[in-house]
């Protein structure tokens, strides 16, 4: 008796893997031309690099000037300061472009366009809208976001971090913690509580001024490729012109509603790297004389993997077109967020499983995306607030 070699179907592309349903066709030209550029980018000049630079835990110095002259800094905000006007559905595209590099590059697109841009176009006063967006928005600046404290990250209301006014001046007192690109910011967007009124507070505080001090925090198993400090502030004093025209935590929430937006659409990038990268590895990889991809267990995790980011894909897009018409509720970006991060972290930890003992080295991406992704599941609202809110969201019952 005779055996023939099973016959092969035409595998699917890297195209049509990212794109099951066609959303192709429903975004604009622009959509598609930032997205394409942004991938060109990513594919030609953060690839080739990264895995030494998460390894080595350098984010290079000349990144920053490069996402500007990209046009990738806040995208949305309109011509005059700098961005592009582009969609939230062009800013999600892009996201998902940069995070198929790396999660620490995405960050720092997204807190300096969602967390420093985007406050100061939405509270800032127009001095500090026509001195710091331009500049924000080529690189030649850079910023951070100040909530997050030591002993306060998934309950902001906790923050020790001071405020009081004397004459014209504010003096803020505290400490903030797991602030992306704090040592290398000329701003960062403090947030602080009055000590007259207990009143939380925002201020665009610049980082030369007496008593505002950054040290990196050095001992980080993931997002190496991104900077990360502690700031402290020890009587900064700034004027009230630099105070930010909203009160309580809905200032700092309504920011970080629009990075979790971003990051909802970011993951996915990081996601289909590795889907992408464990079917090349499993069809090249031989086991008991055949390719890998042809065992059926193999095939249900590449198969799991798709479907669930494929899902995801689905939904940062429609959130997308909702945040576009104004109905992107916090709840509706919490889900997102949480359930992208997720798909995503999965995917993580099937490919780096596929790539076997490869997948435990940084030549591959598996591991460095895996790891990242655990930050990601972590910060802008762990997955267990997210949860939370999405119970409260169907119960009525806040239960933090
Ligand atoms: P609650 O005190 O009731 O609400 C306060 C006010 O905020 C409003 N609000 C929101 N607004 C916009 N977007 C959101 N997502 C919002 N969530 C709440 C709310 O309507 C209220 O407004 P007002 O006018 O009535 O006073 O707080 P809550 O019970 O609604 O929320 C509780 C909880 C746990 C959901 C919230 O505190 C939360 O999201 N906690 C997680 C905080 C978080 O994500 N921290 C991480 C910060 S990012 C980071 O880790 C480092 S900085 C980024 C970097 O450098 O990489």
């Amino acid at each position: 008796m005779t055996t023939t070699a099973p016959s092969r179907a035409t595998p699917a592309s890297s195209r049509s893997l990212q794109d099951f349903f066609d959303l192709d066709t429903l975004y604009t030209a622009e959509e598609r031309m930032i997205r394409d550029s942004v991938r060109e980018f990513v594919r030609g000049e953060i690839l080739p690099h990264v895995g030494e630079w998460w390894q080595e835990g350098v984010f290079p110095a000349d990144l920053p000037r490069r996402f500007g002259e990209m046009g990738m800094l806040g995208v949305t905000l309109p011509e005059r300061f700098g961005g592009a006007g582009a969609s939230y559905t062009a800013y999600g595209l892009l996201n998902r472009e940069i995070e198929y590099g790396d999660s620490g590059m995405r960050s720092f697109v997204s807190v300096q366009s969602s967390l420093v841009m985007y406050p100061i176009h939405a509270y800032g006063s127009d001095a500090m809208q026509e001195t710091w967006l331009p500049r924000l928005a080529t690189g030649e600046a850079i910023g951070c976001f100040a909530l997050t404290e030591p002993d306060a990250g998934s309950d902001p209301g906790a923050m020790r971090t001071r405020c009081r006014r004397v004459g014209s001046d504010w003096l803020i007192t505290g400490v903030k913690r797991w602030i992306t690109s704090g040592s290398r910011s000329d701003i960062a967007i403090v947030w602080a509580r009055d000590e007259a009124d207990a009143v939380v507070r925002g201020f665009l505080v610049e980082t030369d001024r007496d008593g505002f001090a950054a040290v990196d925090i050095k001992t980080k198993a993931s997002m190496r490729a991104s900077v990360t400090s502690e700031l402290y502030l020890d009587e900064v004093a700034v004027p009230d012109a630099n105070r930010l025209a909203v009160e309580g935590l809905r200032g700092p929430l309504s920011c970080l509603n629009q990075a979790r937006y971003g990051i909802a659409w970011g993951v996915l990038g990081a996601g289909f790297a590795c889907l992408e990268e464990a079917a090349a590895y499993v069809e090249d990889r031989p086991v008991f004389g055949v390719p890998l991809a042809s065992k059926q267990l193999v095939q249900a995790s590449l198969a799991d993997m798709w479907a669930d980011l494929t899902k995801g894909s689905l939904l940062a897009f429609h959130l997308g077109r909702l945040k576009e018409a104004g109905k992107d509720t916090p709840a509706r970006v919490s889900m997102a967020k949480r359930d992208n991060v997720r798909a995503a972290l999965a995917a993580a930890r099937a490919a780096r499983d596929l790539l076997g003992g490869n997948g435990i080295t940084t030549e591959y991406g598996a591991i460095r995306h895996m790891l990242n992704l655990e930050t990601v599941a972590t910060y802008e609202g762990t997955d267990t607030v997210h949860t939370l809110v999405l119970g409260r969201e169907i119960t009525g019952h806040n239960a933090f």
